[in-house]
């Protein structure tokens, strides 16, 4: 190691994900490395793991959430610049407990100077606990300088949000939140349409599909060398831009890429993948309903 690589080291910036079990910190932190949903057994003790933006590493400690782990949350706090806590909205019976190790921690986190990011995780529960009763059940209105999100690492739903806040006030740089796609439209391997969303300001409906269904057709009806392997084809539209075109497993992805988008093909080759993989881990084999349900949750992410 040389002293520029110790002086690089400096800029090293950490975040310690707390809050009770199964609230979701693991799955979020999975979510915000991998793109999609991870499926999770519990922590035991802590995790580490690190990603690397724009030359600033990041590491995440991903802390046990059991009663016996909490302690060790202090010792890694000391070093962190940012605490992400992590409250799990669809369970409002468990919001005195984590209210009370919210309090238990939030002196540390002002006498330090840390920054604080609020996750409300699982969205995605029908009923889960609305912003105004998380505010009210933490006594939110009497805490400082902190920021809260509802996201949902299952679905997607405000993780690229999420993302850029948590990394915002971890280094003290903005990142955009990308738009990859004016369009998005999800079939099953067999070229059944499921949903198509799009950016209403540009596209009609209409638009879109001369030609464009003949091709998800052929698509569908491609061999695939592999079983899980996504595959991708691109189909130039003289009046839209390029349909990016990938077949998973069970479903066929398409996302409409222009260049005003501000992002390059194959960026948006990324997403599109990055959204057939998380449909893939968390909804193969679902109905309709569920895989549209998680397709607008996702898109919150791409578009
Ligand atoms: N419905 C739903 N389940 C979630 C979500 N996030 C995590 N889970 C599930 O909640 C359980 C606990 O998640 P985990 O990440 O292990 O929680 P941790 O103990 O805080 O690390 C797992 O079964 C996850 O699949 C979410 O946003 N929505
Ligand atoms: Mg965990």
């Amino acid at each position: 190691m040389s002293l520029f690589s110790i002086f690089k080291r400096k800029t090293d910036a950490k975040a310690v994900f707390i809050g009770l079990d199964s609230a979701g910190k693991s799955t979020i932190i999975d979510f915000l490395r991998e793109g999609r949903f991870i499926n999770h057994t519990p922590t035991m003790g802590k995790r580490k793991l690190e990603i690397d933006i724009e030359g600033t590493r990041i590491s995440m400690f991903d802390m046990g959430g059991q009663q016996s782990f909490r302690d060790l949350w202090f010792g890694e706090m000391k070093t962190a610049k940012c605490v992400v806590f992590v409250i799990d909205k669809a369970a409002p019976h468990r919001f005195p407990e984590a209210k009370a190790e919210f309090q238990k921690v939030l002196p540390a986190i002002q006498k330090e100077g840390l920054k604080l990011l609020i996750l409300a995780n699982k969205h995605d529960v029908p009923g889960a606990a609305s912003m105004r009763e998380i505010i009210q059940g933490f006594n939110l209105l009497d805490v400082e300088n902190f920021e809260i999100l509802e996201v949902s690492a299952k679905t997607g739903y405000g993780m690229a949000t999420a993302f850029s806040k948590f990394y915002s006030l971890l280094t003290g740089k903005h990142i955009q939140k990308l738009n990859f796609a004016g369009a998005v439209s999800v079939y099953t391997n067999g070229g059944v349409p499921i949903i198509t969303e799009m950016d209403q300001n540009r596209f009609e409906r209409v638009a879109l599909e001369g030609g464009f269904l003949a091709a998800i057709t052929q698509f569908s009806q491609m061999k695939l060398p592999g079983e899980i392997a996504t595959q991708f084809i691109l189909f130039e539209s003289k009046q839209n831009g390029t349909f990016i075109v990938a077949r998973s497993a069970h479903f066929i992805g398409s996302l409409l890429w222009y260049k005003e988008l501000g992002v390059t093909v194959d960026q948006s080759k990324i997403a599109l993948g990055d959204l057939l993989g998380h449909l893939e881990s968390s909804c193969a084999t679902a109905d309709e309903n569920t895989v549209s349900f998680h397709v607008e949750h996702y898109v919150t992410n791409i578009m």
